[in-house]
């Protein structure tokens, strides 16, 4: 098949710099192209006298209130996944695959709810501190609203998210439904530090154990050192109020740690010596390791990354030019490199990343391809500033054993066929055919 219009010209400076048709990343720097010509549609025979469009013809429609997508764009929406008979215990994936930039909208972040969205007044709501404190406090939303504020952008991601890739064989769904438990905003409010040190922290504390005002009650415990150190009390996200969803009027936001930490509706924070040994810090989010012990209080979220355009599902329509583009992140810091391969990890190119580069934020990431039309598998892997780098399934199936849950972030790969189709594959694995567990793991989210 010959390309035509062709993408790339023939006297592009650069040269593939991995196999299988990965170009140099600094093909974007500066926005030009570095001398990259691409055409994706064909020249007009002769150039016509611009008409009118009809949208120029009349006015359009009115002013709204609060502002909704194009519904042309009906189609962007998450997939919810809910327990038959209870509704509000349950999932929603963000269809990270139709989105771009390193931030997501609020009415397409992920949910998780064990029982339900509370519908919370802000002016009854209370949020008290005790335990061993010597000034048990309660704040009404108007008083934290006048303490000082800060910001920060920074991703939420379940523990359970990417469970499915636990799975013996691969999962075929699409990039956002297999692992868009992850969502990031920008996240305003108090720092929790100030308003423990208010309260007058026993010297002998070393938990805070925080509660929700849902019909779940989410208890969780969290060391006093990671309360003082960067968690906040979130009021706004993406520059509004938090959205019912999230938390109205007031989640504990934890960055970088597991999602369940983040107890949304806060109305307690209590101040103990021991954890609460509560139901999602014993009977979940822990997990037995290939020695047979179990593993408990795994509060890092690990380096991630994953390639979310193209993605499975997705068909290229011809052989030519594709930009590569996903998201990275690590809970232990910030991103410092992510690697691409289109040979399935035989070799690997730099994708360049998109500023800002925050701390416990996702960061998006791109690299140059041209598809040659024959067979592909593109993964890509992070390294994070610590030097922690995402494992290959290979490697974490070796650490982790056969009995895991949570915390899945190996290398995943996306197979591309010679028909520009793409699925989900295991390439350093071999295919297993014992489906029990696949089974038993239906109905679990957490
Ligand atoms: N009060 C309360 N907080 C909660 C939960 C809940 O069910 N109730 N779910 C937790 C879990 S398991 C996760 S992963 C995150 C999800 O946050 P989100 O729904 O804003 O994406 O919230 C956590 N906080
Ligand atoms: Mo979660």
């Amino acid at each position: 098949m010959k390309d035509k219009p062709s993408e790339l010209s023939e006297h592009w400076p650069g040269a593939p710099v991995a196999g299988n048709g990965l170009l140099d990343r600094r093909v974007f720097l500066r926005g030009t192209l570095g001398g990259l010509t691409l055409s994706f549609t064909a020249p007009l025979a002769a150039a016509p006298r611009d008409a009118l469009v009809p949208t120029q013809r009349a006015p359009g429609r009115p002013f709204e209130n609060y502002g909704q997508p194009s519904p042309h764009e009906r189609s962007v929406v998450r997939w919810i996944a809910a327990t038959e008979g209870v509704p509000g215990n349950g999932i929603s994936w963000t269809p990270l695959e139709q989105l771009d930039g390193a931030l997501t909208p609020n009415g397409l972040h992920f949910e998780r709810h064990h029982n339900g969205i509370p519908d919370i007044d802000p002016a009854l709501h209370r949020l008290r501190i005790g335990g061993a404190v010597a000034r048990p406090l309660e704040f009404d939303i108007e008083a934290l609203l006048r303490y000082p504020r800060v910001s920060r952008q920074c991703f939420v991601e379940c523990g359970g998210n990417s469970n499915a890739a636990w799975r013996r064989r691969p999962v075929q769904t699409t990039a956002g439904n297999f692992h868009g438990l992850v969502s990031a905003s920008e996240w305003t409010g108090v720092p929790l530090a100030p308003l423990l040190d208010q309260a007058e922290v026993d010297a002998k504390a070393r938990w805070v154990i925080a509660e929700g005002a849902d019909a779940f009650s989410l208890t969780m415990s969290i060391p006093l050192s990671k309360a003082r150190d960067d968690c906040l009390l979130a009021l706004f996200q993406n520059g509004e109020r938090i959205r019912p969803a999230q938390g109205y009027p007031l989640r504990l936001l934890v960055p970088g740690w597991e999602g369940v930490l983040n107890v949304k509706w806060l109305k307690n924070l209590y101040l103990a010596e021991q954890p609460a040994m509560a139901r999602n810090e014993t009977a979940r989010y822990t997990e037995l390791m290939p020695d047979g012990r179990a593993r408990q209080f795994t509060f890092t979220m690990g380096p991630k990354s994953l390639i979310t355009r193209p993605s499975a599902q997705m068909r290229l329509p011809s052989p030519g030019f594709y930009e590569i583009s996903g998201l990275a992140w690590s809970g232990h810091g910030r991103v410092s490199r992510v690697e691409v391969s289109a040979d399935g990890g035989e070799s690997w190119a730099e994708a360049a990343l998109a500023e800002p580069v925050l701390p416990a934020a996702l960061t998006r990431f791109r690299a140059p391809w041209r598809w040659s039309g024959g067979p592909a598998v593109l993964q890509s892997r992070v390294t994070d500033e610590t030097g922690r780098v995402q494992p290959s399934r290979a490697e974490l199936l070796a650490e982790r054993g056969r009995h895991g849950y949570y915390h899945y972030n190996a290398i995943v790969s996306w197979a591309v066929a010679a028909d520009g189709y793409l699925t989900h594959a295991y390439v350093d694995t071999p295919p297993e055919t014992t489906p029990l567990e696949d089974l038993f793991m239906d109905e679990k989210w957490d």
